[in-house]
């Protein structure tokens, strides 16, 4: 008969994978018990899980930085501190690129870990005065994008409306030279419409604070209906300066500032345009002219062509110019377009620029030879009452990530394959088998509801393509939508509008008119051509409607989260789980159910069986050499990397359990933690001897 386990202190156990037994239940009561005891970190095996304490804890000052410092894992509770501390020193010591992947529901704690990983990395490698300046404008990125991409929602009152990968780069001494921000699907559709309770964009409510409100014609938030249906936010005077304060920091010129200034103010007047019916199907802009005017001016236009792109569409067919009016109904339509594209192109420009201002100097131009820890923070799963295309994209993301988490280390080959191209290969990812996930992944290549011709508003050619598919379930209702099985439970699609928001089209008359504004800022946003609108060389109100198609939105986001995951796959992962204890985001509250349910659609358990049991690492000869061979053949020793070589040194160590195979070592996450000690160890006596020989010699 089996032994029971010994007993353990519940709440003690700092990695979990360590207990003589561990389950579901046990799994959920220790982080429950940990949770009271205000330990929010747990290791389990080489994850870090982080339940949302939802109050200020003392651990995160200068003297718990400093106990962070190139210390051994095992030797500290767990902290996120500690992942930083590892990432950076693993990535110092081996010449190695690192990334983070942070994941967890809406308000679990993501962007919150995210700012102390980077803090901490800052911390770890700050080198007195020199390069201060780069480290703490990387610092004020946060803030700053915070203030345009976040907002409140029910699920979170600073919920990050996009995703964001940042990359942080170092030169070989393991100073910070540079960053790089990428940022996934902004919701647009956010600056003019909200769901009950929720708010626009932090930065929209801000803007009223600023001491140029009055110039701008911002008199109150009640005063304009992209804002004024909303809860709106206390502390936005305090949080306005915060703002200027990062623009500054971050080198945003005074004339850069202003027309941020004015593009948000204009946003804003442009929820106030309202229309009238000249004739049937003539819509005609009814607001005072002191409206268009401001509008005009504060974007550089012209004013009657503002009314005029406003409310016909032009097309060109075979030689002849036809102008069609717009009903009352499709000039609202193409008036919220504007100000979702200005906003948004607002915020991709600020994005463009802050890279633009914080890449490496020229002295770095070879950025072959920089090193990088890159950071992923990306909106959590969602799931409303209601989901459409913004939520079915951001939860492709979160199946994707799901994947990369899962077989990152242990499949690569299946990872590669498994693309984001394919919705259901992350699906139900702790019970399918490897070759499952290859097998579907090659029996369906198309995202249901992301290519074109499945955006038919008939829904009926999704159940043709998908009937058969397990995870894949036409609704039961004669509404349109549709129903995915994804890993974290079942979401239903409504399809309306799906169409629109894949194409998120701008008329051509709206965008030839920006093209024409006397602004610089406002022609260079609206100059790109990457929506197939008109470039450099066409002439604004002239467009020609032959013009190559532009990709549609999911399709540009597939492929940079394709792009992503190849980059990360390149890099040694650390993962952090977020927990979010309740849904009411409040402090000493553990919903057992509620966090049950996260710990199990994430499989968590599932995920430390796989890492625990396999080889999760795998380095060439030369490369294991390279990191470890020190340990048996000392620093200076010339050792060709063979089979041999490698198994003394593992031989000398103290780990059992690795294989040596034909060109590769076979190692458990674990063992690579025991050799990273032998490692720090041998450098600590050489340190200690050094400082000993330099006593006697004086
Ligand atoms: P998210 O990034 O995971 O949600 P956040 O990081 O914004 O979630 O966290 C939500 C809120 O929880 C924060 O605003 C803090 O009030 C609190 N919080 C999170 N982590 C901590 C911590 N370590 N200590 C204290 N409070 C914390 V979303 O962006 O919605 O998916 O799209
Ligand atoms: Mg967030």
């Amino acid at each position: 008969m089996a032994r029971p386990p010994k007993p353990w202190l519940k709440g003690q156990v700092d990695d979990l994978v360590s207990l003589p037994q561990l389950d579901d239940t046990i799994l959920l009561q220790e982080l429950h018990e940990r949770y009271k005891l205000k330990k929010i970190y747990t290791y389990v095996g080489d994850i870090l899980v982080a339940v949302n304490p939802f109050e200020q804890l003392p651990i995160y000052g200068k003297e718990i930085q400093a106990k962070y410092y190139d210390s051994v894992k095992s030797s500290n509770p767990p902290h996120i501190f500690a992942i930083a501390d590892q990432a950076y020193f693993t990535m110092v010591r081996n010449s190695r690129n690192q990334c983070a992947v942070i994941s967890g529901e809406s308000g679990a704690g993501k962007t919150e870990s995210a700012k102390l990983l980077m803090r901490h990395i800052i911390h770890l490698c700050h080198s007195g005065t020199e390069g201060q300046d780069i480290e703490q404008r990387v610092i004020e990125v946060n803030p700053l994008l915070e203030a345009f991409g976040n907002a409140a929602t029910r699920m979170n009152h600073n919920s990050s409306r996009f995703g964001k990968y940042t990359e942080v780069n170092f030169d070989n001494n393991g100073h910070v030279v540079g960053a790089k921000i990428s940022q996934y699907l902004l919701e647009k559709s956010r600056v003019v419409k909200q769901n009950t309770g929720e708010n626009n964009f932090h930065v929209l409510y801000y803007v009223f604070s600023s001491p140029k409100a009055q110039a701008l014609g911002l008199t109150s938030p009640r005063d304009f209906p992209y804002v004024s249906t909303t809860p709106g936010l206390p502390n936005a005077a305090r949080m306005y300066s915060s703002v200027v304060q990062a623009l500054d920091t971050v080198g945003f010129s005074p004339s850069e500032q202003d027309n941020i200034h004015a593009i948000l103010a204009a946003v804003l007047h442009i929820g106030n345009l309202a229309y009238s019916e000249a004739r049937p199907d003539q819509a005609q802009v009814s607001s005072s002219p002191q409206l268009v005017a401001k509008i005009s001016e504060l974007l550089g236009l012209n004013p009657e062509e503002l009314k005029e792109a406003l409310t016909a569409k032009t097309t060109y067919t075979r030689g002849e110019t036809i102008r069609r009016t717009y009903s009352c109904e499709l000039a609202l339509v193409c008036r919220d377009a504007f100000a979702k594209a200005l906003y948004g192109r607002l915020f991709e420009w600020i994005v463009s620029h802050i890279n633009t201002l914080l890449a490496p100097g020229m002295s770095h131009s070879t950025k072959k030879n920089l090193l990088e820890i890159g950071i992923l923070d990306i909106f959590g799963f969602e799931h409303f009452d209601r989901n459409g295309f913004e939520q079915l994209c951001i939860n492709i993301a979160n199946e994707q990530l799901q994947n990369f988490f899962n077989e990152v280390r242990n499949h690569p080959v299946v990872v590669a394959v498994c693309e984001i191209t394919h919705i259901t290969t992350a699906t139900h990812a702790h019970t399918h088998t490897h070759t499952h996930t290859h097998t579907h992944t090659h029996t369906h290549t198309q995202i249901p509801g992301l290519s074109p011709p499945l955006l038919t508003p008939a829904v009926e050619k999704y159940k043709q393509t998908f009937a058969s598919h397990k995870d894949f379930a036409p609704a039961r209702t004669s509404e349109p939508c549709f129903t995915i099985h994804h890993y974290a439970g079942d979401v239903t699609y409504h399809t309306e509008g799906f169409l629109d928001r894949n194409k998120d089209e701008l008329p051509a008359d709206v965008v030839g008119l920006c093209f024409s504004s006397n602004v610089p800022l406002i022609h260079q946003m609206f100059e790109a051509n990457q929506d197939g609108q008109p470039g450099k060389g066409g002439s604004a109100g002239t467009m020609n409607t032959a013009r190559k198609r532009a990709p549609t939105v999911g399709h540009q986001f597939t492929s940079s989260l394709r792009e992503l995951v190849a980059k990360m796959q390149r890099c040694m992962a650390h993962f952090v789980r977020c927990i979010k204890p309740n849904y009411e985001q409040e402090p000493n509250n553990y919903v057992d159910e509620f966090v049950d349910r996260q710990l199990r659609y994430t499989g968590m358990l599932e995920t430390t069986r796989i890492r625990r049991e396999g080889f999760s690492f795998r380095p060439s000869f030369a490369d294991f050499m390279e990191r470890f061979g020190i340990l048996a053949y000392g620093p200076s020793a010339q050792v060709a990397p063979s089979a041999e070589t490698c198994r003394t040194v593992l031989s000398k160590s103290n780990v059992g359990g690795w294989l040596v195979g034909k060109t590769k070592v076979f190692l458990k996450y674990w063992q690579v933690e025991q050799l990273d000690k032998s490692i720090k160890l041998y450098h600590d006596n050489a340190k200690t001897l050094q400082k000993l020989a330099r006593g006697f010699s004086v």
